[in-house]
């Protein structure tokens, strides 16, 4: 018989009923029985951790510091199984999986380092005698609502910070993925949180999300998922005048000079449009190609594309993993049939794959000869499809790059250091790679975007701090 993996609230595991959780690869495998938030539990979860706010907003540097630290290590010491857990149920490649529960460890080692820097300013007011404090304070009850394609890591980056500012939390995790959400609340929970510091809400967006949503108890949201739910936190936030940080989509260009070295090129673009099956905000979805390498580059990320080998996530040659649910393959499949009705150029991909294992298995794809205003290059598709537009120099190059609503991450392949330092400077999106893939950051410095991308503060590194306190300003009479 399948555990059922209960919601926490208030420091209980509660629950008597789940949905399964399958595995893209191979449907016959139920990853685990996971249960389901209803509307009243949601409201409980808020109603706990209001009450235990107080105590943890005013806990000692060193018992966060010493929870965060011993979270960090347990993630480490169990990366190859939460890795292996997170590719059951999401599909990305073992090598993937373990890859971002790492990248959760290393997070919570960076933030319970960061417990222990808290500082403010002291500033001499305009008034003699008088002295100025400005110090950050949690913001309160922390909403935090995560998407499917990185089941760990973005949990991680978002509860991390909330706990080490002093915030307490509800987590809601993507319905697809509850699992690897589940495992590090389970590991905080023993590293000694007290009850109702954090809570965990599983369950549909509908009744969990917006539960959260309407609660005005709920003093700061952080989100990431798709544009229209974004814009539904965004409004509901307004209306409760709460705090909310959104991180949503992109359609992010990579321009490829003529200068650019092509092995370079292949294998960044190959990197960030096809792998993790081009399932993040950050895949390289424009390729923005100058008419001196055009067909010679063309050439070569096609072969380099034909030649990725898709799979079962946990088969070792595995490079390219599953789709994650029959929905988002239907998707990518209806903006293979637009981009070809559109007058693209298929050049590589774009039929599904039969496996030994009943899976969402989609070969790579690669579209040429596409114009920015095709609806292929203008909407997020969120799978392994990418398109290559043609240019005839750098000035046109850097205009189609901007030319979107988006704004999250911008690339360039190329050896000039001028063209090089000029992109920098002028692509309109929150994080630039120079000769880097679009794709993979670190986990210690801002990550966020610009325009339809991204609202607030950026998330990671110190400057999660902006969003996870507020500033109070203090003034004292001698
Ligand atoms: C990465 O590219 O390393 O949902 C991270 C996403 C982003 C995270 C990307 N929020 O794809």
């Amino acid at each position: 018989m399948t555990t059922l993996h209960k919601n926490l609230i208030d420091g209980e595991w509660v629950g008597s009923d789940g949905s399964q959780n399958v595995n893209p690869s191979d449907v016959s495998d139920i990853v685990g029985l996971y249960a389901r938030a209803t509307a009243a539990d949601t409201l409980q979860a808020i109603a706990a951790a209001k009450a235990a706010f107080p105590a943890w907003s005013r806990s000692g540097i060193l018992e966060r510091h010493a929870i965060l630290r011993k979270a960090a290590d347990e993630i480490l010491a169990r990366k190859a199984e939460l890795g292996e857990l997170l590719s059951r149920e999401e599909g990305k490649t073992l090598a993937e999986g373990i890859g971002e529960a790492t990248r959760a460890g290393q997070i919570f080692d960076f933030f319970a380092g960061e417990v222990l820097r808290l500082s403010g300013e002291l500033v001499p007011s305009v008034r003699p005698g008088v002295g100025v404090e400005i110090t950050r304070e949690p913001v309160g009850v922390v909403g935090i609502i995560t998407p499917w394609n990185f089941p760990i890591a973005i949990p991680a980056w978002k509860i991390a910070p909330a706990l080490a500012y002093g915030n307490t939390v509800v987590v809601k995790p993507a319905d697809l993925v509850p699992g690897s959400t589940w495992a590090i609340v389970d590991i905080l929970v023993r590293a000694g949180l007290p009850k109702g510091v954090l809570n965990l809400v599983m369950g549909r967006g509908s009744v969990v999300g917006q539960t959260l949503l309407d609660s005005k108890d709920v003093n700061a949201i952080s989100f990431t998922g798709s544009v229209a739910t974004g814009k539904r936190v965004a409004a509901a936030s307004i209306e409760h005048n709460r705090k909310f940080q959104l991180e949503m989509g992109g359609k992010n260009p990579v321009v490829v000079l003529d200068d650019a070295d092509l092995d370079v090129a292949v294998s960044t673009i190959a990197q960030s449009a096809f792998f993790s099956t081009g399932q993040r905000c950050t895949a390289s979805s424009r390729i923005i190609v100058t008419e001196g390498i055009h067909d010679k580059f063309v050439e070569a990320l096609a072969q380099k594309t034909k030649s990725l080998k898709v799979g079962h996530a946990l088969d070792k040659a595995t490079e390219i993993g599953p789709v994650v649910d029959a929905g988002q393959l239907k998707q990518d499949t209806d903006y293979i049939a637009i981009g070809k009705a559109e007058g693209a150029k298929l050049v590589a991909g774009g039929e599904l794959l039969k496996k030994d294992t009943e899976g969402f298995y989609l070969q790579p794809t690669l579209f040429t000869e596409a114009t920015n205003d095709m609806r292929i290059s203008r909407e997020e598709i969120f799978g392994p499809v990418a398109s290559v537009i043609r240019v005839r120099d750098y000035d046109e190059a850097l205009s189609v790059a901007n030319d979107t609503e988006f704004g999250l991450s911008a690339g360039i392949i190329t050896q000039s250091l001028k063209h090089a330092t000029h992109f920098k400077r002028n692509a309109e999106a929150g994080m630039v790679m120079v000769n880097l893939p679009t794709a993979g950051v670190d986990f210690h410095v801002p990550f966020g975007g610009r325009k339809g991308s991204s609202y607030g503060p950026r998330e990671q590194g110190r400057y999660a701090a902006e969003f996870f306190t507020v500033v109070k300003t203090a003034y004292t009479a001698a």
